[in-house]
């Protein structure tokens, strides 16, 4: 319980809705953990791993028809049905609680409603927000205890305020016909009912810290962010920070904690955050940011020792697997593993399984949950309450074709344009059909809680605001020759084309201007140590004019459904690209 009284009145009424058993109070300490670990157990809901080579480790399976985030069951619930925008499922605020309601009615009757408050962000900090989710879940319990700061810390930090985000999930009966995730950015609500998978049920996570906070930074002047946030420091001590955004699934953990090649060993790299980012202007004029998580929901498969060390160092201990492939030894294993596939194993489903089937052990989009304070190369400033100074912001996204290893946007206004038009194909983060191309703006597509026209003019207006804004610049670790082969090396060999980014930033570093943006010359980045083909190099380097045109036809396709609220700038950047592209000789 709690002296703060709006608190308690949407409690009380949340359970005359719910009709829990019992109400639990949460307050994030370890005996908590234990006590509500153990009776997860018991239940089955969770599974115990060797506690000798796996120390505080467990496992879930999610129901087979619940493994991603379900971008149809999605909505932005705002008065008027514009202010959510093309880009987003919408629902009136009115009609989809009378809908949920009878959901929700009377769904905890034999289940206990936790209560756990929550703060996204650090205790402290002008950037931080509290929010206090309601579910019968103990999998989104000891989830959120690892991602955010949960408990006691939360309620302190909220003291008698009515300004917290009002979260209520429940797993309902997990029918896929009554799963609805709605936001209320209007009321500072969340309502979450029928899907037990993090990134339905974690409501800190991509429903506050993107969604409600898209809304409530344009209207506050601040920007939250799909990003990862990565710190790399030079050999004469430097660090200088960069904000990444690519889609789910395709390998911002990985970059956040990437180790240097060896020729390039005197650089370290250092993790601030690997899915979102919170950022403000600073007094100093600089943009500054926040990994606003206290943990990473992280993708397993395809997570080794030569992809991602630092990751599989974060991950040996506290760590609650999901959907991931049991040992007989009662260990895990995935595809994409350092060991060999076991001969005979539990796959995600529970299922006897064997490598001689068809069948992946593991969902592609299994996951770890795990404190990022485990992670070897966790950033000293991690919880600094004043954040990170940005040097540069990536857009990213898979690309088998059209866009080149990096380039560098001519200003703000054309960065924006950059990531406004971004495309990738798409993965397993999301249910729907995997490797199809789609424009994901600012990888915010699935994220953005408002009218995706009103969030470019916001990039555009906080770009006139930064008395000293990051460069921007884009990536594409993916292209692909010929034969269909990846043309770049990848993870740790990224840090090549991160140093250029930097050299750029300092106004060093030697570029070729093209119509699409700059593009480091033959010799620019830093290539010790790494044997690849100059004919390689130059085709990721290239920019193909009919690709272009081709591409700039898809653009134009997506702009176009934005209708009225797309600000002027972005046509006008559309033109231009256009014009420098019919230009270019052949
Ligand atoms: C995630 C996602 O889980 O983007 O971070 O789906
Ligand atoms: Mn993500």
């Amino acid at each position: 319980m709690t002296a703060n009284k709006n608190v308690r009145d949407w409690v009380e009424q949340m359970v005359k809705l719910c009709k829990p058993k019992n109400i639990h109070w949460c307050d994030g300490s370890e005996e908590e953990r234990l006590r509500l670990t153990s009776e997860a157990l018991q239940t089955g809901e969770l599974e115990l791993l060797d506690q000798h080579k796996l120390p505080g480790c467990v496992l879930h399976r999610t129901n087979p028809n619940d493994v991603a985030r379900t971008e149809q069951l999605t909505f932005i619930c705002t008065s008027k049905k514009e202010d959510a925008g093309p880009t987003n499922n919408w629902m009136h605020p009115r009609d989809a609680y009378f809908k949920l309601s009878a959901i929700f009615d009377g769904c905890m009757h034999n289940r206990t409603m936790y209560v756990v408050p929550f703060i996204m962000g650090m205790p402290n900090s002008a950037f931080s927000k509290v929010g206090i989710e309601l579910t019968d879940s103990i999998y989104v319990v000891l989830n959120m205890r690892i991602m955010t700061r949960m408990g006691t810390a939360a309620m302190n930090e909220l003291g008698n305020s009515s300004n917290f985000t009002r979260g209520l999930h429940s797993k309902a009966d997990l029918d896929i016909n009554r799963r609805f995730i709605c936001h209320f950015p209007e009321d500072n609500t969340i309502w979450s009912v029928g899907s037990g998978y993090g990134g339905n049920v974690l409501l800190g996570k991509k429903c506050l810290a993107l969604r409600i906070a898209s809304y409530l930074g344009r209207k506050e002047n601040w920007m939250a962010e799909h990003m990862l946030i990565v710190g790399i420091e030079n050999p004469a001590g430097e660090t200088r920070y960069i904000a990444a955004a690519f889609p789910s699934a395709c390998g911002k953990t990985n970059l956040a904690m990437l180790i240097p090649p060896k020729a390039l060993s005197q650089y370290k790299v250092w993790t601030v955050g690997d899915d979102i980012a919170w950022m403000r202007i600073g007094p100093d004029g600089r943009l500054w940011a926040i990994n606003s998580e206290a943990g990473f929901f992280g993708v397993v498969p395809g997570t080794n020792s030569r992809t991602n060390p630092n990751a599989m160092a974060t991950i040996k201990r506290n760590t609650i697997y999901t959907n991931v492939v049991k040992r007989q030894d009662e260990t895990v294993w995935w595809e994409g593993h350092d060991d060999p596939a076991p001969e005979k194993a539990i796959d995600w489903q529970g299922r006897e399984w064997s490598p001689a089937g068809k069948e992946k052990g593991a969902h592609p989009n299994s996951r770890f949950t795990a404190p990022a304070s485990q992670c070897p190369c966790i950033s000293p400033k991690w919880e600094d309450p004043k954040g990170v100074p940005i040097s540069a912001i990536i857009f990213g996204g898979r690309r088998a074709r059209v866009a080149p290893l990096v380039y560098q946007s001519f200003n703000w206004q054309h960065g924006v344009f950059v990531g406004a038009t971004m495309a990738s194909e798409t993965t397993a983060a999301a249910a729907g059909q995997v490797g199809v191309v789609r424009r994901d703006p600012m990888a915010m597509l699935p994220f953005c809680g408002y009218h995706i026209g009103d969030y470019f003019k916001h990039w555009l207006d906080m770009g006139k605001r930064i008395p000293k804004p990051p460069k921007i610049f884009n990536v594409n670790w993916f292209r692909t020759g010929a034969d269909g082969k990846f043309l770049w090396p990848g993870y740790g060999d990224n840090l090549r084309a991160l140093l250029w980014i930097l050299q750029r930033c300092e106004g060093k570093g030697d570029a070729v201007e093209t119509p699409i943006g700059y593009v480091p010359s033959e010799k620019a980045l830093d290539m010790n140590g790494l044997d690849i083909r100059p004919e390689t190099m130059k085709e990721l380097l290239n920019i193909d004019k009919t690709a272009w045109l081709e591409e700039t036809a898809g653009q134009k396709k997506f702009l176009d459904t934005i209708g009225d609220r797309l600000p002027q700038e972005m046509t006008q950047e559309w033109k231009g690209l256009n014009q420098r592209l019919e230009s270019m000789g052949l």
